[in-house]
Parts: structure tokens; sequence; C-alpha cells
């Protein structure tokens, strides 16, 4: 058959519309009046990504126009909850920007609340304020769709072209239109990968009839990792997945419950569960059970402890909260402006929070660099803050040239959240800019064979499919494709059994990791014959393509790292405690393109903010 391909020559090519994608394009237009910016969205860009239903709170907002909070208290902030490990960098050049990136929300429409007395934005918490964020992502998406020249909708990006006459140079981007399946190359002098983290690598909770039903979103499927590593480019602390306490079933989150609405846990006697495990936590963690806010994964711990000791179900405690009309309206409209499934569920079975303490749960693991963790790429931080090991000449550039990274792309930057992402897209923007005007970017050759080459394999699946159908055995077994259903399922059965997923309670060591690895191989081998009977599973296909390439990823690093660091996201079995004097540091991956090995090595942290302080005190 033949099949239709779409050329585009570009200048910025931004991969993915959600937050970071969306700031990515608008900042690029700023400061790049007369380049061509395109930006490709695998869904929709006014309803995609991780925002699509709307969000009830912007997590990270400093205040500095009020003297809230300050860079430097935001560095702490994250750098405690990650268990001393983030890279301060970014996240001190994230801070001072972000407030900017928020005042421009409500300039473009977005209904913030206010503080009745103060005038100033509603806090829910000391980062959080408090919005009606229905209609966030279209608001964040018009500003991006004035800003590219072009915006490809229902575009999956599939493989990264590289630069034929530089080594380790992005040349741009190919994919295929999952309604029309014409094949759609993009030659970029450089790529911003803004693709969002993943979902459905672990297996989770809801499956069955609820499958499809998770915290983040299910569409978030690896891409953002999956893209650079194919390429070589490093990675870091893919090992620091994040598990979320989440209201059970409807995984909507307690964000605004326990800031807001000042709701608390208990176990089901009514006890306060947390400070029964404080001396066990302290055994394994010293004194970072000390610190406040007690740390996200710490809290978990105590849950899961809680939970294997036979205190379950945990409630929050509502109840008391609800009986505030203002609290009570506040709580179901949390739900309602953004995880709507919530109160679905709550509906469902029966659970009015004014009269029913709802049930809490921990979530299956999820992969992303924005919330409290910091998987992703390791990419160089900004020239005036950056120690040498952090800075290689263009911020928020990954290993590979002319490729920049963004909100859940990016590892080592945690507690961006929408607003975060938004603000690293435009950084990432603003850097590619000036590796274009600076002439980093000149004679790029991709040539005509690696589009074709990459033609064949992207659309295979469908060749699989055509010729394996002829053997259906009944149903959907063949004994010649694998489903992506099929494929998805498996590599959530690894991932939950060897890798620390919720089955185990979170439980891993060398040994299931090793195996763990050599099942992930046999799952690439085997997806070599996915089959995809239309489009639709085209994607699927490719979707989980990338989500296996993402978990062989985090499974290298969950091997490497001998220590449990984060008590509550996972554990090593075979080493227990957080080990400060072998891992107070951070961990960088890169797979061989050739040979799809990976290497692994460790990579200093630097305590940047409070070093700062203490040369200028002396
Ligand atoms: O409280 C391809 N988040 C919250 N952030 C907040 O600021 N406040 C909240 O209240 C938040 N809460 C919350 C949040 C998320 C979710 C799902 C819920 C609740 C239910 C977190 C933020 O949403 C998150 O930090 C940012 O959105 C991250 O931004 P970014 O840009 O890194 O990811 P994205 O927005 O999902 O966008 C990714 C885009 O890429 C597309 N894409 N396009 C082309 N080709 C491919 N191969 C692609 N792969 C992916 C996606 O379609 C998407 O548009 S609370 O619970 O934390
Ligand atoms: P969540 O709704 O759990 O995604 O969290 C939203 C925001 O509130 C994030 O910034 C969290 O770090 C923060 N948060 C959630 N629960 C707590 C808590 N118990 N204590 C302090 N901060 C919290």
């Amino acid at each position: 058959m033949t099949r239709k391909t779409v050329l585009e020559d570009c200048d910025v090519l931004v991969v993915g519309g959600g937050m970071a994608g969306t700031g990515a394009a608008f900042e690029a237009r700023h400061w790049g009046r007369d380049l061509k910016i395109i930006c490709v969205e695998k869904a929709n860009i006014d309803r995609s990504g991780a925002v699509a239903q709307g969000l009830y709170a912007i997590n990270c907002y400093m205040g500095m126009q009020w003297g809230e909070n300050q860079p430097e208290d935001h560095v702490r902030y994250a750098r405690n909850d990650l268990m001393g490990l983030v890279r301060e960098d970014l996240g001190y050049d994230m801070a001072r920007h972000v407030d900017s990136a928020v005042h421009m929300f409500e300039e473009w429409g977005l209904p913030m609340m206010r503080n009745k007395e103060t005038g100033r934005y509603q806090r829910e918490g000391k980062w959080q304020i408090m919005i009606h964020g229905e209609s966030y992502k279209p608001i964040v998406a018009e500003a991006a769709k004035k800003s590219a020249d072009k915006i490809y909708n229902r575009i999956m990006i599939t493989h990264l072209l590289m630069d034929e006459e530089k080594e380790n140079r992005v040349g741009g981007a190919v994919g295929f239109n999952m309604r029309t399946g014409d094949y759609h190359v993009f030659r970029a002098k450089t790529v911003i990968v803004a693709a969002g983290g993943a979902s459905h690598i672990f297996k989770p909770r809801a499956v069955g009839e609820g499958m499809g039903r998770t915290w983040y979103a299910p569409w978030s499927n690896g891409s953002a990792y999956a893209l650079p590593i194919a390429v070589g480019a490093k990675m870091t602390q893919m090992e620091n997945r994040i598990v979320l306490c989440r209201f059970k079933d409807g995984y909507g989150p307690v964000g605004a419950y326990f800031l807001h609405l000042k709701t608390y846990t208990q176990n089901a006697n009514g006890e306060n569960y947390e400070k029964k495990w404080y001396e066990k936590t302290k055994e394994l963690v010293g004194e970072y059970i000390d610190h406040h806010p007690t740390p996200t994964c710490l809290r978990n711990h105590a849950f899961i402890q809680e939970t294997m000791a036979g205190g379950g179900p945990i409630h929050m405690v509502t109840k008391e909260a609800f009986q505030d009309p203002h609290l009570e309206t506040v709580g179901w409209e949390n739900f309602l402006g953004m995880t709507v499934g919530q109160a679905v569920v709550w509906a469902s079975q029966n659970i009015d929070p004014k009269y029913t303490n709802p049930e809490l749960t921990t979530s299956e693991p999820y992969v992303m660099g924005s919330h409290a963790t910091c998987s992703g790429a390791w990419v160089s931080g900004p020239e005036d803050i950056a120690p040498p090991e952090y800075f290689w000449g263009y911020n928020r550039m990954t290993t590979v040239e002319g490729l920049f990274g963004a909100g859940d792309t990016v590892g080592g930057s945690a507690h961006k959240f929408s607003s975060g992402s938004f603000t690293e897209g435009r950084l990432a923007a603003k850097a590619a800019v000036k590796y274009i005007e600076e002439e980093k970017a000149k004679d790029i050759k991709v040539s005509d064979n690696q589009c074709e080459d990459f033609k064949e394999i992207i659309f295979k699946p469908l060749e699989n499919y055509t010729v394996g159908r002829n053997e259906i055995t009944g149903g959907t077994v063949s004994p010649s494709y694998i489903s992506p259903i099929q494929g998805l399922q498996r590599l959530q059965k690894i991932m939950d059994e060897y890798v620390g997923g919720i089955s185990y309670n979170y439980m891993t060591n060398e040994n299931t990791l090793k195996r763990g690895l050599e099942l992930l191989d046999w799952l690439q081998e085997d997806l070599e014959n996915v089959g995809a009977e239309d489009y639709h599973q085209l994607m699927r296909a490719w979707e989980l393509k990338h989500r296996t390439l993402t978990s062989q990823c985090v499974t290298e690093h969950t091997l490497f790292r001998q220590e449990t660091r984060w008590p509550g996201y996972y554990y090593r079995g075979d080493y227990m405690k957080l080990d400060d004097e072998n891992w107070h540091c951070l961990t960088l991956s890169r797979r061989d393109p050739k040979t799809g090995k990976f290497t692994m090595e460790k990579a200093p942290v630097y305590h940047i903010v409070d070093e700062k302080e203490k040369k200028e005190a002396s």
C-alpha cells in the first residue's frame, strides 16, 4: 500500500502540547520572532495531557510579589521532600520564574480564587493556590496556538531523527497521524520533548471493568523518556517512581483535603497511625523522619506499614470539615473540576463525606518528573548557577545536542507541577532559540533513507496483524502476533511482581530485578510481533513500546541504587536502609542505541542554596 508522507521543515519542534509544550511554544515565539515553530500533539492540545480534565489548584506558586516565599525556600522544600536528592540549580531556576507564568495564566482568563481579606491569591497550602481550573488546559492551549506556526493534533511522535553529519545531534522527529494513517516527518534544528509522564507501567489497582482509571492520566505513556533514551540521552533518578496517597477507587487527589480542608487520616480503630511507625521509620531513614513537612514517601510508608499490620482500611476524616458548608462545597468542587470520577465513585458507593469518612489507598507507581518525584532526562542547568558537572551550554538541553526537555521529561527538578512544567517549557524554548541563533544547528543532515527506514518500522504492527490474523485460533488469540493490550498486561505484571508494584507492597531486590530485566528483554523481542488492526491500535502499539523502554530504564536504575532511599515509593529488601554514605548522589544511565545495553554511573548532588548562603555568611 502506498502511504502518504507529509514533510515539514522547522526551527523549533515541540513534541507534546501539554503544560510544558504549550509553555515552550509560547516562549519560542517570544524569543524567535522569525523562527518556524511547530508543535506536534498525540491528542488535541485543547484537552490533552495530565491537565485535560482541569485542575483545582496551581501547586507551585512562590508569591514573591507579597514576600510569601522565595525560590531558595522552594529548593529546600523539594530537597526535603525528595530525601535530599534534587538538582537544586534546576529547581531554583524554575522557582524564580514560575510566578510570572502564573500571572500570565490570570491575564489569559484563568479564574483565580482570591482571599477576601488580603486580596492575594487564595492559598491552599504554603505552595499551592486555588483556581477554578476546569478550563485551565484550553486557556494555555490558546496561547500556544497563537504562538506556533502550526499545531499538529492527533500525531504521535514515535522516534527522533538524528543528524548524519555530526554525531549525537538531533535532526527532528517522525510519527503518524492516527486518524489518516499518514506518515509525518519533521526535520528540525531543535527538538523540545514535552511528552508527559508515564502511567500504566505498573499494574494498576483498577483492572477489568475499571481499567483506564488511574491517578496520573492513562494516556501518559512514557514517550517523554523513551524518545531520549532511544537516541542515547542520559537519564537520571529513574528509580524514583512515585506512589500517591489517593481516595480509593477514583484516585482523587488529597492535597486540597489535607491542606485547605484540614482533614486528617486515621486507621480503622480511629487511631493516628503515623505516630505508631515513627521509631521504626527512624531506624530506616534516620533524621529524615523529623523533617517538616514529612516527606511524601514517608507518609506513604506509615500508611503501607499500618495496612500490612492489619490496621486498614485507612480513612480520611472528612465528617468534621464537611459540617462547614463552604468547605463542603470546596470538597466536592475540587473533584468536579479535576477528577470527576471520584465524585462519581462516591455517588455510586453511597459515600457522602459529610456523614462517612471515605477510604484512602496508595496508588500503583507512576514515572514522572513534575510531582513529588523527579525521574527524567539529565539536562544542562542554567549558566549562572549550575556547577560545571551540571552545565553544557544550553539550559534544559539533554546530553544529545539540540534535544531539550521540559516538565515530566526533565529529571532532578521535583515539585514543578502544572505551573512549573509550563515554566520549564519556557526556559527550554528560550535556550533552544539561543542554540539556533548561535549557529549550533547548522548543516544538519537527515537523509531520505533515515526517514524511509522509520516509515517501515512505524507501520510494521499493521503488517504483523494483516499477515497474522489469518491464523487467529479464537477470539483475539493468534500464534503470530500479540495485541497491544496483551503486551501491556504482560508489562504491568512484570513491573508489578519484579520491580516493586502494589501486589508486592512495593518490595523488590537484586534477584527479582534481574529476573524482571530478563523478562523485559523477552517482551522487547516479542514486541517486534505486536499487531495493530487499525491506526488507533497502532498508537497503542507504540505507546506500549515506549512504556517498555521506560520500564527497562526504571528497572536498571532500581537495580543500581543499592539502598532504600524512599520507603513508601519502593523498598530494596536486600538494602532496607537509607545509605547517605554511599548513595547521597544522583544516578545516571545511558542506553547505547546500537547495542541496547545500559551503563550506569553516579553523579554528585550539590546543595547549592545553602552552600551559597554559607559562603555569603563567612
Ligand atoms: O494535586 C505526545 N497535576 C497537578 N498540578 C498542579 O499544579 N495542581 C494540581 O492540582 C495537580 N494535581 C493533578 C495533576 C495531574 C493529574 C493527572 C491530576 C491531578 C488528576 C500535575 C500536572 O498536571 C503535571 O505536573 C503537568 O501537567 C506536567 O506537564 P507536562 O507538560 O510534562 O505533561 P502533560 O501536561 O501531561 O503533557 C504531555 C503532552 O504530551 C502529549 N504526548 N504528543 C506527541 N507524541 C507523543 N509520543 C506524545 N506522548 C505524549 C500528551 O498527549 C500531552 O498533551 S495534583 O493531584 O497533583
Ligand atoms: P496531591 O493532591 O496529593 O497531589 O498534592 C497536592 C499538593 O499538596 C502537593 O504539593 C503535595 O506535595 C501537597 N500535599 C499533599 N498532601 C500533603 C500533606 N499531607 N502534607 C503536606 N503537603 C501535602
